[in-house]
């Protein structure tokens, strides 16, 4: 049945499912503090960089079921999709969540549905939610039906991740479950699994968790095989060999706003259990440093003033999302060295320190390119071009995107994170 749905955030989250469930034959109105993110929505304009979301919005707004505002209107069904980012001290800033709650409360009637989707630490539903919504006088759990499905998707994949992931609905009773369930059932082609409030909650966190704490252990790897002088490239590759291994890889720290931050909002509830989550976040956060280390020691041989360039700034490759990026954590580092001229080079980027457009430009003279981000702009690169071009040819790849025998043939000192020394006895 069509319903109509208020969507609370239009960032990479609220605005595809807002245009998911728009070309889906719901009527929806999506909500944003941020007026130029409503304004350009009204246009059939998006303000983020995400595969194919341009056209699904176009589609959406020029149908007449996907409009924007700045204020939440009355509606059949409330989904909250706002940011909760973490605050100095690494703890779960939840005044985007609270003030959201609060802004739909006078436009709530019995028989709604409220989603909290953002992440949130666990119990955020039961102690923080709930207590918000019962201002409204409705009778939550029967008269407002309440749940947390936590969003998935993976950021450069969210169309198609929307549709075909598995879902989680953390309902706080059975009623809100079914409720929410049937909802995303409208585009979700997955499972969609069921569960109390809480443990949607933590499952959510768990996944980024999971994920965060195996590229620590890649990246441990790498600075051991660094200091025995083997290549931990080939140590993963081949230890993936085993039907129940599967090494992440390592890489110059971890970013985004999902695995840099999710595992604080467990380390926030239980610090004095939480150690192997602790400590994951402490050896990712330790790369960019490791990065700088590493470059210094090469940038060794050349005498004065030293042009770096940074290949790559955004957290992952082909998107335009710097959230949290360890290349940013890098600028700052190298901008406190003496005697550093920094250049930074990215496609998907349109305003950063040190940003050139031109490739060719920001090569001139320079005595190393760190290759931050694998971008596929990034894969097939003039490599005789960027040898004439810079002054000192040398490479860190801090991604193994390059092949070394490459760079060497064309005369480049390739420098390879997880591995020490140039050179390989292959
Ligand atoms: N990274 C590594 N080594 C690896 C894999 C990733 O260093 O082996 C780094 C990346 O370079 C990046 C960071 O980790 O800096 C995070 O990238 P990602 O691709 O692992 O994940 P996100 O943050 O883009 O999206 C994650 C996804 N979670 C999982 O795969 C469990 C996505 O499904 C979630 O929806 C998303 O977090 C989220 O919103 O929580």
């Amino acid at each position: 049945m069509k319903k109509k749905i208020c969507i609370l955030g239009l960032g990479y989250i609220g605005l595809p499912t807002a245009a998911m469930f728009a070309t889906h034959g719901h009527q929806i109105v999506g909500v944003d503090v941020n007026q130029d993110v409503v304004q350009a929505l009204n246009q059939g304009k998006i303000i983020i960089e995400e595969p194919y979301l341009d056209i699904m919005v176009q589609a959406a707004v020029t149908s007449g079921n996907l409009t924007a505002s700045t204020e939440p209107t009355e509606a059949d069904v409330f989904i909250i999709a706002v940011p909760t980012p973490m605050k100095e001290d690494k703890t779960a800033d939840m005044s985007y969540v609270e003030a959201a709650a609060q802004s739909m409360i006078p436009y709530l009637h019995k028989g709604n549905i409220v989603v909290l989707e953002s992440t949130s630490p666990p119990g955020t539903v039961e102690e923080l939610l709930v207590p918000i919504l019962s201002q409204s006088g409705l009778k939550v759990g029967e008269e407002l039906l309440v749940a947390h499905s936590p969003e998935r998707v993976l950021p450069g994949k969210i169309l198609m991740e929307l549709v075909e992931n598995n879902r989680i609905v953390g309902g706080i009773n059975q009623r809100s479950c079914e409720a929410v369930r049937d909802l995303y059932r409208t585009f979700v082609k997955g499972d969609i699994f069921l569960t109390d409030a809480t443990t949607a909650e933590m499952c959510k966190l768990m996944e980024n968790t999971f994920r965060d704490v195996n590229i620590a252990l890649a990246n441990e790897l790498a600075k051991i095989c660094e200091a025995m002088n083997i290549n931990a490239w080939e140590v993963i590759a081949l230890a993936n060999q085993h039907p129940r291994v599967n090494l992440h890889q390592p890489g110059p720290g971890v970013g985004g706003h999902c695995l840099a931050i999710d595992p604080w909002f467990i380390i926030e509830k239980q610090p004095q259990l939480a150690k192997m989550i602790a400590l994951g976040r402490t050896i990712n956060d330790s790369m960019p440093a490791h990065v700088l280390q590493r470059s210094m020691e090469i940038l060794s041989t050349v005498e004065g003033r030293k042009k770096v360039v940074i290949l790559g700034v955004t957290y992952k490759p082909d998107i335009d999302d710097m959230r949290e990026s360890p290349l940013v954590q890098l600028i700052h580092l190298l901008e406190q060295e003496e005697d550093i001229e920094l250049v930074v080079v990215d496609p998907h980027v349109k305003d950063c320190p040190y940003l050139q457009k031109d490739l060719w430009k920001a090569l001139e003279d320079s005595s190393l390119v760190i290759l931050g981000v694998n971008h596929q702009a990034f894969a097939h690169l003039d490599f005789q071009r960027m040898k004439q071009v810079m002054k000192d040819p040398m490479i860190l790849d801090t991604r193994n995107f390059w092949d070394e025998k490459d760079l060497n043939q064309v005369g480049f000192h390739y420098f390879l994170l997880g591995k020490k020394n140039e050179g390989s006895i292959l």
